[in-house]
């Protein structure tokens, strides 16, 4: 056993585990740990000037990757600043090892300045969380945490780390780490069952979800769905690449709202949700978005989910990698030649019906592309237009991302990101996170004004350690969809036209400035001409680079 002090122990422990990178923002009480990395050549320190901020990139990082990704928060308030990102994570299932310095334990019974008890205060946001009281218990709960994050469904975990068990010195055992095999193939009866149905049906509906992507699962979804003739619905808060999109099957995100999904399901006779969620909305609706008969199959690596709000007649608990191979034998089995005619005729509707909705979009984009100011669609098409096949993209978008999923060629799992939990600030510093985990590849995140305003601080961490990103503002000067909201309400704001609390205007912010004044170079486009033009000259640059985009404020629906 190597005599060691705590927070030496700490860094090799995370080595042990993989981990690349620790993202945080220290205080006195991660002194110890900032000592240490002081003569440690691993994990690499990424220093964020917010605590949110800090919490979103390594999110970015561990979506991305699918790696664990280390965060140091400072004490309660640190922590506190980390919350709503930590939400966020949690519901996307980022793996992140979430850590918080803690006061000396002998310490703590005066309550000194910014000291609160850790774990209670994470905990609704984390599989498990815990603080570590003595040395020898910190591989335990290193391993164990790492472990727990990782394993599936995937999700951030916390521990709490004192001082004096950083600076406490003896002779530790570091153990070892352990991964659970993800690929867990589901009931071979369930899968059975579920093919019985599938095979028979003549509406077959797939809706692909975060555990397609996260299993890198497309070419085991996309030999089902060829074999069904079955069109791909990504769910309705759509935050990761679960199909690939220039595929004739797919047909974009679900519209999150009640009526919109009702209508669509509605053509369906079956539904199939692949790691799907069923159904995460907004607001609430007289229309259910569930049609009453449509009977759900179900596969999901998270057993909660199963079932949790609409009945499923076969629910399989395992990995989408794993387990559609045996769906595809046992459709195999069933199908017949009769069988396989109508699911290739399916197709080709689907194709068809793919292709003509896409060239009404762009059709509606090109009418656009001469308006000043910008609007939303034309945007998307020319940020669609301008990227290269292997970019990755960034979405948090909000109420300007219309068309996106339809123009954009995202056809591989880690092609693109959304905001999962819908607490905003998420873009900005993960798509520094997403970049870290994919340096070779392009990486552009689109932001809303307003949700840039909660994390710009993450601008000068991309400045600081060089990392080329390209962040493109979605300039409204305006909480818009909280204005497309309260408008539909009819209520006073409508009739009085008064938006309290939704303008960000008087002042303006400049975001040309305020990334010059975080290093980050920038500039200003006002016509949809300019926009590729800009995108390339970005992503030539190498060195992170923020786009201003003067958008349209329009909000009310055209009349
Ligand atoms: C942390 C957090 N604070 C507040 C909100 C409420 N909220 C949702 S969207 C939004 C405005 C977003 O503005 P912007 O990013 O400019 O997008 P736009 O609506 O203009 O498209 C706000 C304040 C939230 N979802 N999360
Ligand atoms: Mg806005």
């Amino acid at each position: 056993m190597p005599f060691m002090s705590g927070k030496h122990a700490f860094l090799e422990l995370l080595r042990q585990e993989g981990v690349a990178y620790v993202f945080g923002n220290p205080g006195t009480t991660e002194l110890p740990l900032m000592d240490a990395l002081a003569t440690a050549p691993d994990p690499g320190y990424v220093l964020g000037l917010q605590e949110a901020a800090v919490v979103a990139m390594a999110d970015g990082y561990a979506q991305a990757s699918g790696k664990l990704a280390v965060v140091n928060l400072h004490v309660a308030p640190g922590l506190g600043n980390g919350l709503g990102m930590l939400y966020d994570a949690q519901k996307a299932g980022a793996p992140l090892l979430v850590t918080a310095g803690q006061h000396d334990q002998t310490f703590n019974l005066t309550e000194p300045i910014l000291w609160a008890d850790l774990p209670p205060i994470a905990r609704p946001f984390v599989k498990w969380s815990a603080e570590v009281r003595r040395l020898p218990d910190l591989p335990r709960a290193v391993h164990r945490a790492a472990k727990t994050a990782l394993a599936p469904p995937t999700g951030p975990v916390f521990l709490s780390l004192p001082a004096d068990v950083l600076q406490a010195e003896g002779d530790v055992d570091l153990g070892a780490p352990t991964r659970v095999a993800p690929r867990i193939r589901g009931d071979q009866a369930a899968v059975e069952a579920a093919a019985d149905l599938l095979a028979r049906a003549e509406r077959p509906l797939i809706m692909a979800g975060d555990a397609v992507a996260q299993s890198r699962a497309h070419a085991e979804l996309v030999a089902v769905a060829e074999c069904l003739g079955a069109p791909v619905y990504a769910e309705g808060v759509a935050s990761t690449a679960s199909f690939p999109a220039s595929h004739p099957l797919f047909r974009g995100t679900l519209v999150r709202s009640a009526p919109a999904i009702r209508q669509v399901l509605s053509q369906a006779d079956l539904l199939f949700s692949v790691g799907g969620d069923l159904l995460t909305m907004s607001l609430p609706s007289d229309v259910d978005p569930v049609p009453p008969d449509l009977p759900i199959i179900h596969l999901d690596t998270d057993p909660w989910e199963l079932g949790k709000n609409y009945p499923a007649c076969v629910a399989i608990l395992g990995d989408p990698k794993a387990t559609l191979p045996d769906l595809l034998a046992a459709l195999a089995a069933r199908m017949g030649p009769a069988a396989r005619e109508r699911a290739q005729a399916r197709l080709e509707a689907t194709r068809a019906a793919k292709w003509r909705h896409a060239e009404e979009l762009a059709a509606r984009a090109r009418a656009d592309a001469h308006k000043v100011p910008i609007t939303p669609i034309a945007l998307m098409h020319a940020v669609a237009s301008a990227l290269p096949p292997e970019a990755v993209v960034v979405d948090e978008t909000i109420s300007s991302g219309a068309g996106l999923r339809v123009f954009l060629r995202s056809d591989d799992p880690q092609s693109f990101f959304g905001l999962r939990g819908g607490g905003i600030g998420w873009g900005l510093p993960a798509t520094i996170g997403v970049k870290l985990a994919l340096p070779e590849r392009p990486v552009v995140g689109l932001v809303g004004d307003g949700s840039a305003m909660y994390t710009c601080q993450a601008l000068w961490t991309a400045a600081r350690y060089r990392i080329g990103v390209v962040i493109v503002i979605l300039n409204n000067a305006s909480y818009r969809i909280l204005k497309q909201r309260i408008h539909a309400m009819k209520g006073l704001a409508a009739q009085t036209d008064r938006y309290v609390g939704m303008d960000l205007e008087d002042p303006r912010v400049d975001y040309v400035r305020l990334a010059e004044s975080l290093g980050v170079a920038a500039e200003r486009i006002e016509k949809t001409a300019e926009v590729g033009p800009a995108l390339a000259r970005a992503l030539a640059a190498g060195s992170p680079m923020l786009i201003d985009i003067g958008l349209d404020r329009g909000f009310k629906p055209a009349q």
